[in-house]
């Protein structure tokens, strides 16, 4: 018989439009996974793209290799699928994040377990009475970095007592506290709330410039709220860190130390790059103005002192008191007492000249 009598038995079309239609039906209940596994012979195959919106999906594919069999991971790491989803209807407890990440060590470290990371991150978060964002961010940041493969590890620097919050001087000592530990390719500086929609928004740093992550925060309508924007979340190499002299030590309470960021990026002949818009998503947790943070109303007056005073206020003037370094499970702990700012009136805070 020929090939094309069989084709045109009704049976034969029969079985065809049957098997077409199982494919439909298994790959609409399974997303692609089963015809993923059909056509790769099942190499390992546990992916699974159904929810490839939960930022936890497809994390246990690997299987962890000797360190003398791993290869350097590929340069585009194959867990990524762009917007995750980030949701803040329950807190996460503590416990239940590591449960959900048990290759995270002691210290909120993590290492790829099948190849060798192409990036080594470290990630400082300057905190205070945060506790429920900071569950938050653990919650979608430690899988986040996981789909990077990247080599990283989280601090909080912690600002002991209830003085006006300094953030910019905790970045400082999260820096020089992070170095201490290894030398990191690249130092994210990085709001506690804001947490990171989009999966291709790799925390690695721009070789040459200092570089603004959260372009688009909801909070601002996913716009930037301003041009020359470089609070939230940002990362620079530690040579571009070092060459911005760090951030101002002297901006106490809320506003203006990123902007002065801004200028020192200028002021030492760099220039700022950032991430685009639909990629640098970020949703913020809902929360007012802090207690023990006031809005900084000296801050435009200490911006136009700042192409004078940078070179001298920064990591090259940096003091504090190390109260305690602590490494939990999920992030290393410092607790640093920073001083108290240069004023007590009720106008709460100024300049420290
Ligand atoms: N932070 C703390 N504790 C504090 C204050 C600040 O941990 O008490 C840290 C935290 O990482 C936070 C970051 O500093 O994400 C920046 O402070 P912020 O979140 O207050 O800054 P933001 O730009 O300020 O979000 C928005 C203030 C909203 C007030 C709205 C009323 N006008
Ligand atoms: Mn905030």
């Amino acid at each position: 018989m020929s090939l094309t009598r069989v084709l045109e038995k009704p049976c034969f079309l029969v079985m065809l439009a049957l098997l077409q239609l199982f494919f439909m039906v298994m790959m609409y209940r399974r997303g692609s996974s089963l015809s993923f596994r059909l056509f790769s012979g099942g190499a390992g195959g546990n992916w699974d793209y159904s929810k490839a919106r939960d930022v936890y999906t497809n994390l246990s594919f690997f299987t962890p290799m000797e360190k003398e069999q791993q290869r350097l991971c590929p340069p585009k790491s194959p867990l990524l699928v762009g917007p995750v989803r980030v949701s803040f209807q329950r807190v996460p407890l503590l416990k239940g994040i590591a449960k959900k990440n048990p290759l995270v060590t002691w210290g909120g470290l993590y290492t790829p377990p099948h190849c060798e990371a192409r990036y080594k991150t470290a990630i400082i978060i300057p905190h205070r009475n945060r506790e429920t964002h900071l569950r938050h961010l653990l919650y979608h940041l430690h899988p986040f970095l996981q789909r990077q493969q990247l080599h990283y590890r989280i601090y909080v620097i912690h600002q002991a007592g209830d003085q006006i919050f300094n953030r910019a001087k905790l970045l400082n000592v999260g820096v020089r506290e992070a170095l201490r530990d290894e030398d990191w390719d690249c130092l994210f500086l990085h709001d506690v709330d804001l947490i990171p929609e989009n999966d291709y928004n790799l925390y690695v740093c721009d070789d040459t410039y200092p570089k603004h992550f959260s372009s688009a925060i909801n909070k601002f309508d996913y716009r930037l709220p301003y041009w020359s924007y470089f609070g939230g979340v940002s990362a620079m190499t530690p040579e571009q860190y070092m060459k911005i002299n760090g951030f101002p030590n002297t901006y106490w309470g809320w506003g203006g130390e990123d902007d002065d960021i801004a200028y020192r990026v200028r002021y030492a002949g760099l220039k700022m790059v950032r991430v685009p818009l639909h990629i640098g998503r970020y949703k913020m947790v809902v929360h007012q103005q802090d207690k023990g943070n006031a809005e900084n109303k000296k801050r435009f007056d200490m911006l136009v002192k700042s192409p004078k005073q940078w070179t001298e206020d920064g990591m090259n003037s940096l003091e504090y008191n190390l109260i305690s370094r602590r490494l939990l499970h999920l992030y290393t702990n410092v607790t640093v007492d920073i001083g108290m700012g240069p004023s007590t009136s009720p106008e709460g805070n100024g300049t420290a000249s």
